[in-house]
């Protein structure tokens, strides 16, 4: 049987963890796949978070199975998080989510729900994080382009977006970054959410948020602004939330995706086909991440703690960005754009041909589209970056 089977491809981003390992050189630089690191080079448990697992260790008394749904106490305060206080509450019934198996679970369900329900095409930025396309395709949509950013800009091509966005429909859903656009940095400004909000409510299209990076742009509220404003103004919205960047939870997989739906009885009948879904495939998500999470939302020490350290994550990206800019500047590189933009990620205006290069010839790691995971680097990192692209562009 396995005979009819091809081979297929691995993770374009995750498979440079294996190269990278394999590298001895000592100046290797790592700027791969997004995942924080801090000063000393490592991926760290947040504090509030080993502060909550403790806890965890000594109260749970169970490990017998939840619902396909997972923990209210997670979906609730999280979701009171993501949209806002205020908006929680007043749409209270409007509003319902589930916990996932991280992010890329949250995308799955809410595209296959998508499909249910007769969207046939979502619209995705090009360029955007490679893993969109194959969960969108695997839930049986088309997956279009339109226009979001080229490399070497600080902005986004918000009229080219717009007017390739003029034909879409009832059928079309539209697939935003919340924040921290993934590769490029580069996000809405909250005047074009409110546009884009108008147009997407003015052609019935539904627009499908993944939010992997709150808090990691400038802060958490105003990471979320363009969101919230969305959902304020559109009719229907799919949210995908992950919690691995913003509580460092990666490898225990804790997300969530919520409806957000004009009628009561609309949003449960979205979140009564998700948890179908979960159902029939992995049954419910893994406890861990969500008891964290649920934990340090509901006690106001932890909270504070984990909201401390994700500012401090924040701000180092921003000083990252700012020493890298004015480097790359005094070095005759034209790269102000790194300062302006937000989050994990920039593209370099390199060839693949070129990171190729600095892979063989100066130890440094990227995808081959030339983006770079900011905080991987460090004062001495930014040097060796900027030399060495000097060195294979002269
Ligand atoms: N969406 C985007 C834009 C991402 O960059 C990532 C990467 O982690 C994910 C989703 C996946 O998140 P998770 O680890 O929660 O599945
Ligand atoms: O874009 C990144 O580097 C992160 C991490 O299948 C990631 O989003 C990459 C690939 C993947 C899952 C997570």
């Amino acid at each position: 049987v396995f005979d009819r089977l091809e081979q297929l491809p691995d993770d374009p981003i995750l498979g440079l963890n294996e190269l990278i390992s394999s590298d001895p050189r000592s100046e290797k630089l790592n700027l791969g796949v997004g995942v924080y690191v801090n000063d000393d080079g490592i991926t760290p448990v947040m504090e509030a978070v080993r502060l909550a697992e403790r806890r965890i260790h000594e109260e749970q008394v169970s490990k017998a199975y939840l619902s396909p749904r997972g923990r209210a106490e997670f979906i609730n305060p999280l979701g009171e998080r993501i949209f806002s206080n205020d908006l929680w509450i007043r749409r209270r019934d409007r509003i319902a989510g589930l916990q996932t198996a991280g992010c890329v679970a949250a995308l799955r369900l809410g595209a296959e729900v998508l499909g249910a329900s007769g969207i046939r095409e979502i619209w995705v930025s090009e360029p955007t994080w490679p893993i969109h396309a194959p969960i969108f395709e695997a839930a049986g949509l088309k997956v279009r382009r339109y226009p979001y950013y080229k490399t070497g800009e600080t902005g986004v091509l918000w009229d080219d977006m717009i007017a390739k966005l003029s034909g879409i429909g009832p059928s079309d859903a539209v697939l935003l970054h919340g924040c921290c656009h993934n590769p490029s940095g580069s996000d809405l400004s909250l005047e074009q959410w409110r546009m884009l909000s108008d147009h997407l409510k003015k052609r019935g299209s539904i627009p499908f948020i993944d939010v992997a990076y709150a808090g990691l742009g400038e802060a958490l509220d105003n990471d979320l602004a363009g969101l919230r404003l969305l959902t304020e103004l559109v009719d229907e919205a799919v949210v995908a939330v992950s919690c691995s960047k913003s509580f460092g939870l990666y490898r225990e997989r804790t997300g969530a995706l919520y409806f957000s739906g004009g009628s009561k009885r609309n949003v449960s009948a979205a979140l009564s086909n998700a948890l179908n879904l979960a159902r029939t495939s992995y049954s419910m998500p893994p406890d861990h991440g969500g008891a964290v999470v649920a934990k340090i939302l509901s006690d106001h020490e932890l909270e504070a703690l984990w909201r401390a350290e994700l500012k401090r994550m924040c701000e180092k990206l921003n000083g990252c960005r700012a020493q890298l800019a004015e480097l790359a500047e005094e070095n005759g590189l034209n790269w102000g754009f790194i300062r302006e933009q937000k989050g994990m990620f920039s593209l370099l205006p390199i060839t693949p041909a070129q990171t190729k290069k600095l892979r063989e010839e100066h130890a440094i790691y990227m995808p081959s589209n030339g983006r770079i995971n900011i905080a991987g680097l460090s004062n001495a990192g930014c040097r060796h970056l900027i030399h060495s692209v000097v060195a294979i562009t002269d």
